[in-house]
């Protein structure tokens, strides 16, 4: 059994494909997104209907977060996110039933992360999609993690790729031009596979 970790997809439907080729899960596998599946790449729609296919457990993002908030909309645009609400509209259930955070026996998988000043169950959902440097220390939120348990997380494209003692994230902006990131828990390997194209402008990466 081999556990897959996806970060920040954003409808580049192009690079799930090769990435989950590359993987070549067989059945006893568990597969886990990060989140932000939707929104400023080319495809959410077919994104979503992979997932759903292969039964990848896929933790909320800020971008299926807000989606909730706005839905259903006054008209087919949201300024700042500018997804097309007949898009995804057929997904709207699935992502309802997206949870904020999976907690295993020795990993957390979480859009953002969490403020670890507040015991992990207490943070907002608005926290654990969107944080990433904290109000109250100006540092990034996992400077203050001293859990033994792992943190998987994404949401950080302009951070990167980044190994911590006990954190990872796997946000690497496919959507902006970068590279889509896998990581394979039991094997400590990263897959990735580079954007066919910058989709979006990685300075308007402020979500
Ligand atoms: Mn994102």
């Amino acid at each position: 059994m081999r556990t897959l970790v996806i970060g920040d997809i954003h409808g580049c439907y192009d690079e799930l494909r090769l990435l989950l080729d590359k993987f070549n899960p067989d059945k006893s596998d568990r597969i886990f997104s990060v989140g932000d599946v939707i929104n400023r790449g080319p495809e959410s729609y077919k994104c979503i209907s992979l997932l759903k296919e292969l039964n990848v457990v896929t933790i909320m993002g800020n971008h299926e977060h807000w989606y909730l908030k706005c839905y259903p909309f006054e008209d087919n645009t949201v300024t700042s996110f500018n997804f097309r609400r007949l898009e995804i509209e057929d997904h709207i259930e699935w992502i309802r039933s997206l949870p904020y955070f999976i907690m295993a026996d020795d990993f957390i998988i979480v859009h953002a992360g969490f403020d670890p000043v507040i015991a992990f169950k207490d943070n907002t959902y608005d926290m654990l999609v969107s944080v990433r440097t904290l109000e109250h220390t100006g540092s990034p939120w996992f400077d203050g993690y001293f859990g033994s348990k792992h943190i998987y997380f994404g949401h950080w494209a302009k951070l990167g790729l980044f190994f911590g003692k006990n954190v990872t994230n796997l946000d690497t902006g496919c959507v902006y031009g970068g590279t889509l990131s896998g990581y394979i828990i039991e094997e400590n390997r990263l897959i990735q596979i580079p954007a066919k194209k910058t989709y979006h402008n990685i300075y308007d990466e402020t979500l």
